[in-house]
């Protein structure tokens, strides 16, 4: 008789590259990555460059990525470069959330994981450490749209550590921090005192929790480790200085977008997608380069902290 819970049926629906099975099996240090900043966050061919600059950053600091998406039924931990290709030129992939991950996987359909998704997979697939941009969260308005991201409840219920530029600077990031707080989900900016916001150094806020090196963010995850249903870590890694748009000048780009989104009634998960092109645009283009730097700078932090871990 099968148990209510069956352990072994989520794990015959996980694929894992040979790579990544490789370093689990010799308890090597594996960064998990999203795969909507593909998708849904960056333009072709950028998308897929970055996504592959952004491996080898992880390889090049010794530990493995593993790109994490939903294709024909399965979770891919480890995309092959063909498959990565595949996922970046497809159209019609879905944006995957907690909500959506079970309906792509049911119907076959392509699945690029936000990081929602993505910490649900890197968790079981036991991967501890997750590399991404910025977290979705509370949404400007969000009192009347109710528009909150489940990367905050999934920060709050599953053990992986993510490691982000900070929210996206277009959210309410004061309200992210509130919902964070009652979630139970220590956020804590690397090597400095200010909350980063995404494209900027400063947000003009206090992170709560300040460490300077991997190791003792690791010392901090291992603590965690006693209580496994703490949920997640959200470390906030601002983005190097010399790629930086400040505040500043980031904060009317920003209203412009948003107030763009509004008027088209954009709703629901396209407006992050939305207000995302509409900034790069109205940088021309430089919010990208940001974008790419940022991540690739976490990227490197992820596989420190992965590596302080095993
Ligand atoms: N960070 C980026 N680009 C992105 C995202 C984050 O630099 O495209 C994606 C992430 O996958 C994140 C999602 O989880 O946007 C949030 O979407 P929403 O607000 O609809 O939950
Ligand atoms: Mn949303």
């Amino acid at each position: 008789m099968t148990s209510p819970v069956d352990a072994t049926a989520l794990a015959d629906l996980i694929v894992y590259s040979d790579e990544v099975r490789g370093a689990l099996e010799n308890g090597k240090p594996v960064v998990a990555l999203e795969s909507t900043i593909i998708t849904h966050g960056m333009p072709f061919p950028r998308n897929v460059e970055t996504a592959r600059q952004v491996e080898a950053d992880i390889r090049s600091e010794g530990a493995v990525p593993a790109t994490i998406a939903l294709m024909d039924g399965k979770i891919m931990v480890g995309l092959t470069d063909v498959d990565l290709d595949r996922l970046a030129r497809a159209e019609n992939v879905m944006k995957c959330s907690r909500a959506d991950l079970t309906f792509a996987l049911a119907t076959g359909r392509f699945g690029a994981t936000t990081v929602a998704a993505t910490m649900m997979a890197a968790h079981a697939a036991g991967l501890k450490v997750f590399a991404t941009g910025g977290i979705g969260g509370v949404h400007k308005g969000a009192e009347t749209s109710f528009d909150i991201s489940a990367d905050l409840d999934e920060l709050g219920r599953t053990p992986v550590c993510v490691v982000s530029a900070g929210a996206k600077a277009l959210l309410d990031i004061p309200k992210t921090l509130e919902v964070l707080e009652t979630k139970g989900v220590p956020v804590i900016a690397f090597g400095t005192d200010e909350l980063p916001a995404f494209w900027s150094r400063d947000s003009g806020l206090k992170a709560p929790y300040r460490l300077n090196t991997a190791a003792e963010i690791g010392v901090l995850l291992k603590m965690r480790q006693n209580f496994p249903d703490h949920g997640g870590v959200l470390i906030a890694n601002p983005v190097p200085e010399a790629d930086e748009i400040r505040q500043a000048e980031m904060a009317g780009f920003i209203e412009d977008a948003v107030a763009r989104a509004d008027r088209e009634g954009i709703r629901g998960k396209d407006v992050t997608p939305f207000v995302l092109s509409a900034i790069l645009e109205l940088t021309d283009g430089r919010s990208l380069d940001t974008n790419i730097a940022l991540v690739r700078n976490n990227a490197r932090l992820a596989a420190r902290i992965a590596a302080a871990l095993v």
